[in-house]
């Protein structure tokens, strides 16, 4: 598959990023600037079924939620989505089998609350928002999760490993090569930033990471300034992708800091990317794939890619609908 894809590289790209027969496309350029609009309320998610859930969190807020409440029961939709591959309990399992959950929340107080490597929990979105609110901690990992999750009410689930799941899983056993995989055909993690019509931000960002990921694999969602970061006073800014990538350069906290220094979210955006290019070069036909969403204060937006295919859903006044991102590298299949 690989072979049949070619990659078109952004015009505005330095040349120190260059990849050996990359061809400049100003397009995808000129189309990143001409979306921005400011908006309040708004939501934005990642991928598709991000305009399901952006849909519950915007009648949360309509129904006099607080935008922390709409982006914690937004995201619920999609961990309680049984077709998805990717976040909650019905996502991949890692090498082992065990299916483990990351998960971060952040209010525009600035609290903030994670939990990762947790098992068995339906709604780990909900869990880090109780590590948020019950407890002087941030972050919770694996059984300590898990016991404080049954301290405060939640079941234990039995996970049982969809039939499609488990088909895959014996047929990557077969060969155990270990090549974790951003989950892309299956929509990924949901990372979601909302601001209300004060101007108050919050995010949510939940996953089962990446399918047959070491046991004890964290990615970047429950990392706070990874995959999500929400400085009230500025922005907020949520990823999806190959999370050890956007672990090394900070991504969503990066994007809030460049916010604060007058880029827009479109800009801001743009140049995370290029920073973690920068750091995990991209070879041509490569599978690296990240994206990142992101507000300001003023309800303007950004999202941007490394590749082609990213989608993402935005809900304001006029409606709630699946966007494609631009990218650094436009995919080509021949
Ligand atoms: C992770 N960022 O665990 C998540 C997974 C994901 O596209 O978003 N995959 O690295």
């Amino acid at each position: 598959m690989t072979s049949r894809r070619k990659f078109l590289k952004n015009a505005i790209l330095s040349s120190t990023l260059m990849i050996p027969g990359a061809v400049k496309s100003e397009a995808n350029f000129l189309s990143s600037r001409k979306k921005n609009f400011a908006q309040k309320p708004l939501f934005l998610s990642t991928w598709n079924h991000g305009q399901a859930a952006n849909e519950k969190a915007w009648e949360i807020l309509q129904n006099s939620g607080s935008i922390l409440d709409a982006v914690e029961e937004g995201v619920k939709v999609t961990e309680a989505d049984i077709r998805s591959r990717s976040v909650g309990l019905t996502g991949f399992p890692d090498r082992d089998g065990h299916v483990t959950l990351d998960a971060s929340i952040m209010n525009s107080d600035g609290n903030c609350g994670s939990v990762c490597f947790v098992e068995r929990i339906k709604h780990p979105i909900t869990l880090a928002r109780k590590v948020m609110e019950e407890t002087p901690h941030v972050m919770l990992a694996g059984d300590g999760a898990q016991q404080f999750a049954v301290s405060q009410g939640m079941p234990l689930e039995d996970v049982e490993l969809p039939d499609d799941v488990v088909r895959e899983y014996e047929e990557w056993k077969e060969t155990s090569e270990y090549n974790p995989a951003a989950n892309s055909e299956n929509h990924d993690t949901i990372g979601m930033v909302g601001i209300d019509g004060d101007g108050n931000l919050a995010g949510s960002c939940t996953t089962s990471g990446l399918k047959f990921k070491m046991h004890g694999r964290v990615g970047d969602s429950p990392i706070i300034g990874a995959g999500l970061y929400v400085d009230n006073e500025v922005g907020a800014a949520t990823a999806t992708g190959m999370g050890e990538t956007i672990i090394k350069v900070c991504g969503s906290f990066l994007i809030v800091e460049l916010m604060r220094q007058g880029r827009t979210p479109q800009e801001a955006c743009e140049e995370a990317i290029d920073r973690l290019l920068q750091k995990t070069p991209f070879e041509t036909d490569s599978e690296l794939q990240v994206g990142f969403l992101a507000i300001d204060k003023n309800g303007d937006h950004g999202a941007y890619a490394v590749q082609s295919g990213f989608t993402y859903a935005i809900h304001h006044q006029e409606g709630n609908s699946i966007e494609n991102s631009d990218c650094r590298y436009e995919t080509m299949v021949e």
